[in-house]
């Protein structure tokens, strides 16, 4: 008996009245597919960019746990920028400031260079636009480098938060000492964000304070803020540098407790800071230009400078120390190169001072030069001297034998005459 509906063969018409549709009208349809496509692309782009186009960046944003999105920050939020040597605990303190595992803390030598990041959460009702920078300069690199790998830094810094940060956390560990390389860093920081930059905008951020805690319980003194003025060496002079600013922070701890002592500790300060509406930004930035163009001229010149000095040196040690004329010569023309050198940098430097550092290397290495060249001719005088003592024995020499010859030939004759 067949039945009133075959599903098989129903599914059969419904096919081939599908390909006939298709075939029928396959341009329509691929048309509508591309637009579709297109249509879906545009939309996705445009939320996709909707955050950098608030000031959040892309990765951020889509980090799990967000909370809020730019468009809802209000009037407090506040906005931090973590600087510091690579391996001093600054994606850690993002995370904590955070609270969330927005930036990853590895251990330095898995740090990526010149790369930047930017978090944002909601702590305590306030939002808060965290921007963690992998190092503010390499001490491998030379000063030049380090000066422009500062540069590149920052300025990414404020183009991604063009409003400005209402504080700068100057990270440092608190367990380390600092080193001869790292007072150097951070001077030169100085000069490239201006002078008053650590005064003005800095908060000077300790981590490692769980060590703190471990050295507390055998030292007595107990709350590291009481203990502060105890602190000795360069960690002073940072202190009072940034104001006297600063907080220790425990990226490791889970106690709530320890962690919003530490989290409020933090934004009475930043609040304290940006009372006046102080914010450091492109602008601040852009104000010490004059500054670091200066800092950068003469790290250039001094890198060429220094490389002429390696090759006059390096003539220096060639020179003929067994022929003094030769060597005389050769240190003239050495002193003939260093003042063409010192010319030059006079000329590069038009009156500016910008490179009178430079000019000092370049009169020491002229000096020591100088200092050879007279050793030289007080060698040629001696040898000279030496000579002329040595013809004078010579011809009194000579002459004594000459006179006791004839000495000798009188009184041979005398003998000869007197004899019977
Ligand atoms: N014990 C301790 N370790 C910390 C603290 N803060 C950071 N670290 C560790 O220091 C290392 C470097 O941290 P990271 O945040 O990546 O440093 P960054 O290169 O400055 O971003 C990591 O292994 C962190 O776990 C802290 O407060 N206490
Ligand atoms: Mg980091």
């Amino acid at each position: 008996m067949k039945m009133w509906f075959d599903p098989v063969e129903a599914l059969n018409i419904f096919c081939q009245s599908i390909m006939v549709w298709l075939l029928a009208y396959w341009k329509t349809i691929l048309i509508i597919l591309i637009i579709c496509a297109l249509a879906f692309v545009k939309v996705r782009n445009y939320f996709a960019s909707y955050p950098q186009r608030q000031g959040l960046s892309n990765t951020q944003n889509n980090e799990p746990g967000c909370r809020k999105s730019s468009a809802t920050i209000s009037r407090d939020d506040i906005s931090l920028l973590l600087i510091g040597k690579v391996g001093v605990g600054k994606s850690a303190t993002g995370n904590t400031i955070l609270r969330k595992r927005v930036f990853k803390a590895r251990s330095a030598s898995t740090s990526l260079p010149n790369s930047i990041q930017l978090g944002y959460s909601e702590v305590q009702g306030r939002g808060i636009k965290v921007v963690d920078t992998s190092a503010i300069t390499d001490a491998v690199m030379n000063r030049e480098g380090a000066i422009n790998l500062m540069i590149d830094t920052v300025n990414q810094a404020m183009e991604m938060n063009p409003d400005g940060y209402h504080a700068i956390l100057l990270v440092v560990r608190f367990d380390c000492r600092f080193t001869k390389e790292d007072i150097k860093i951070l001077n030169l920081l100085k000069e490239v964000c201006g002078d008053d930059f650590l005064r003005k905008y800095c908060i000077l951020l300790m981590t490692c304070g769980d060590m703190y805690d471990l050295e507390h319980a055998e030292t007595g003194c107990g709350i590291f803020e009481d203990c502060s003025d105890a602190q000795k060496g360069y960690l002073n002079v940072l202190f009072k540098e940034c104001n006297k600013r600063f907080v220790l922070f425990d990226n490791i701890t889970k106690d709530e407790v320890k962690l919003s002592d530490q989290h409020n500790r933090l934004i009475n300060l930043v609040d304290a800071l940006s009372a006046g509406g102080l914010r450091y930004s492109g602008k601040q930035f852009q104000m010490s230009k004059k500054q670091r163009d200066r800092l950068l001229k003469e790290s250039k010149k001094l890198h060429d400078v220094f490389i002429e000095i390696g090759l006059i040196f390096r003539q220096l040690n060639q020179v003929q120390l067994e022929d003094p004329i030769k060597q005389i010569r050769q240190l003239e023309d050495m002193i003939d190169r260093i003042e063409a050198l010192r010319a030059s940098i006079i000329n590069d430097d038009i009156g500016t001072g910008a490179l009178n550092s430079v000019i000092r290397n370049v009169e020491n290495v002229k000096t020591n030069v100088t200092d050879q060249l007279t050793s030289a001719h007080r060698a040629i005088e001696m040898r000279q001297s030496q000579e002329k003592q040595k013809q004078e024995n010579e011809r009194l020499r000579v002459e004594r034998e000459a006179i006791q010859r004839a000495l000798d030939e009188e009184k041979r004759k005398n003998s000869i005459s007197g004899s019977p």
